[in-house]
């Protein structure tokens, strides 16, 4: 039977690319033979990942080693994108983070304010810099990487909740502000997924990191990838608006059944 799925080989820019969902999402999405622009701050990281892809894959890969906190360092870079690379036709916003668990009372500033400024500003920074085009041409797709947190609040993450609740606001705003100019918007929601995530939201202590995944299989960055690549390729006519998508073990952002 034939595929209904849309053969398009665009430009796709994926923030934090450096590791977990944005590289497995790199990867799978440079098997399809996309061209990708891939941002995060690590910028060795991101050159062995582009070097690798463009190798392994034959594809066209450029890194952007850029912090999605800076708007005028991503205008300088975006804005400097050789001709070739200017098209972004998918843009991919993963870039984020969880920095502390903690009770508001007991919450720390700097915490507050890197999940607040690259969660919710970093998105918009990205957004308002790439959306331009996109609506120019007449065509785009922006995917935003929300959260069970963002559906859902549990203790000690406010704060962390409230950027994902951002998320999706931002999400439903663009969706309704781009519609006009055939300019799609999805998100993307997991639960719990094995990345780095709670190695930096644990600020290293990886003994605490693990303990969070004890019992119970989650999620693979490789699991949000499929789901992205799916999303993208759906027909012209077609918008995945968002999708929730949780270990078979957890049934809500509290409840997980450990063994
Ligand atoms: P990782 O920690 O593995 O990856 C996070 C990525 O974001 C890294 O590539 C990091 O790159 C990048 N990043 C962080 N801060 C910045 C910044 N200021 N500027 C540019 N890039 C930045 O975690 P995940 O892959 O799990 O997280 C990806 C997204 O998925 C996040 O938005 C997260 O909130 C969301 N998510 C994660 C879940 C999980 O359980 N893991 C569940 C639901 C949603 P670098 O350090 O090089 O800048
Ligand atoms: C990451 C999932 O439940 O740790 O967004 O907040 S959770």
């Amino acid at each position: 039977m034939k595929s209904k799925s849309t053969q398009i080989k665009p430009i796709v820019l994926i923030t934090g690319a450096t590791s977990g969902i944005g590289q497995a999402t790199a990867i799978r999405l440079a098997k399809d033979g996309c061209r990708l622009i891939l941002a995060g701050r690590r910028a060795v990281t991101l050159k062995a990942l582009t070097a690798s892809l463009q190798t392994k894959y034959s594809i066209e890969c450029l890194a952007v080693p850029v912090d999605v906190r800076n708007y005028s360092s991503l205008k300088t870079v975006f804005s400097e994108l050789p001709e070739e690379w200017k098209q972004i036709g998918v843009l991919i916003n993963n870039a984020g983070l969880a920095a502390g668990l903690d009770p508001v009372h007991e919450g720390s500033l700097d915490d507050w304010n890197q999940m607040i400024d690259t969660n919710i500003k970093g998105i918009l920074h990205v957004t308002k810099l790439i959306a331009p085009g996109m609506i120019e041409r007449g065509k785009g797709h922006i995917i935003n990487i929300g959260s069970i947190a963002g559906k859902e609040v549990y203790p000690k993450g406010a704060v962390y909740c409230a950027t994902k609740f951002a998320v999706e606001a931002l999400t439903l705003g663009m969706r309704q502000d781009f519609v006009p100019f055939g300019v799609k918007v999805s998100s993307v929601c997991p639960g719990a997924v094995e990345t780095e995530f709670s190695l930096v939201r644990f600020k290293g202590d990886a003994d605490r990191a693990g303990k969070i995944y004890d019992g119970f299989q989650p999620l693979e960055a490789d699991d949000i990838a499929d789901v992205i690549q799916y999303i993208i390729t759906r027909p012209a006519h077609v918008n995945i608006q968002d999708v929730l998508i949780m270990p078979a073990a957890q049934a809500s952002a509290t409840i997980i059944h450990r063994k």
